[in-house]
C-alpha cells in the first residue's frame, strides 16, 4: 500500500514539550469523553460545585469541587486537603474509573508510569472566570506530577518560571488536551486568563478542568 498515510505521524497523541518535565498531549482525552462526561455529572451531583473563599477573603470565580480520598479546599484559615467535603461533611465522592485510567495513562505517556493520583480537583470556568498565577504546594510529595485535563471551550493558559516575576508563556487549552506537569515544572507559576464567551457543543457556555494530584 503506497498512499498519504505511509508517511503519516506515529500513533498516539501529538505531544509539545512547554518546559522541562511540562508535556502536553493535544486530545489525549477524546477517547475517555464518554465516560468522563458523564462520571463529572455524577461527581458533581453527589459534591456540587462551589465558590471558595481565599485565605485573604476573595470569592473565587472559579467554582470547584473534589473527588477521591481527598479534595482541596479554601477557606479563611487557610488552603488544604481534606478528606471530607466541608459543605456536606460526607467523604468526597469516589475517584471514576475513567478518571483514574486516563490520569495514568497520560502521566505514563509522559514519563510518570505508576501515577495513582488520591484527589482530583474539578475547576468550572465560566465566561469572565479566571485563576491568578499561583503555585501549587499543598501536596504531600512534590515528585509526583500533576495531570490536568481541558474540557468544553478553549483557555489562554499562562505558564510562568519559579518565581512569581519571571516572563510567562501562554498556550491554549482546548477541549481533550491534557497536560501532565512534573520534575522541574512542578512549581512553576500558572494561572489561566479570563474566559472568553463561547458555545461549546458537548458543554455549553463552560470549561471543565480536571486536575489529579497526590496529595496525601
Ligand atoms: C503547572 N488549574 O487547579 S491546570 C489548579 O486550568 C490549576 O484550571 C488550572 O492551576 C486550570 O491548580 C490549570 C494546569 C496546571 C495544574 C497544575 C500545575 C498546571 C501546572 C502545577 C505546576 C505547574
Ligand atoms: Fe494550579
Amino acid at each position: 500500500m503506497h498512499d498519504l498515510f505511509d508517511h503519516a505521524e506515529p500513533a498516539g497523541p501529538e505531544r509539545e514539550a512547554m518546559a522541562e518535565g511540562a508535556l502536553l498531549l493535544r486530545g489525549a482525552a477524546l477517547p475517555f469523553e464518554d465516560a468522563l462526561l458523564p462520571a463529572i455529572a455524577a461527581v458533581t451531583a453527589a459534591a456540587p460545585f462551589r465558590h471558595l473563599v481565599t485565605p485573604g477573603g476573595f470569592t473565587m470565580s472559579v467554582a470547584m469541587t473534589n473527588c477521591g480520598a481527598a479534595g482541596w479546599v479554601s477557606d479563611r484559615s487557610g488552603y488544604r486537603y481534606d478528606g471530607r467535603d466541608p459543605e456536606s461533611g460526607r467523604p468526597w465522592p469516589a475517584m471514576p474509573e475513567c478518571f483514574r485510567a486516563l490520569a495514568a495513562v497520560a502521566a505514563a505517556e509522559a514519563g510518570y508510569p505508576g501515577f495513582a493520583p488520591d484527589a482530583c480537583l474539578i475547576n468550572r470556568y465560566a465566561p469572565g472566570a479566571r485563576l491568578s498565577l499561583h503555585q501549587d504546594r499543598n501536596e504531600r510529595d512534590l515528585a509526583q506530577p500533576i495531570v490536568s485535563v481541558s474540557l468544553g471551550l478553549p483557555a489562554r493558559f499562562q505558564f510562568g518560571g519559579l518565581k512569581r516575576t519571571d516572563p510567562i508563556a501562554t498556550y491554549a487549552l482546548r477541549h481533550g488536551d491534557v497536560a501532565v506537569w512534573g520534575g522541574p515544572s512542578r512549581l512553576r507559576f500558572h494561572g489561566v486568563a479570563t474566559l472568553k464567551d463561547g458555545e461549546h457543543p458537548k458543554l455549553g457556555r463552560m470549561r471543565i478542568n480536571l486536575t489529579f494530584r497526590g496529595a496525601l
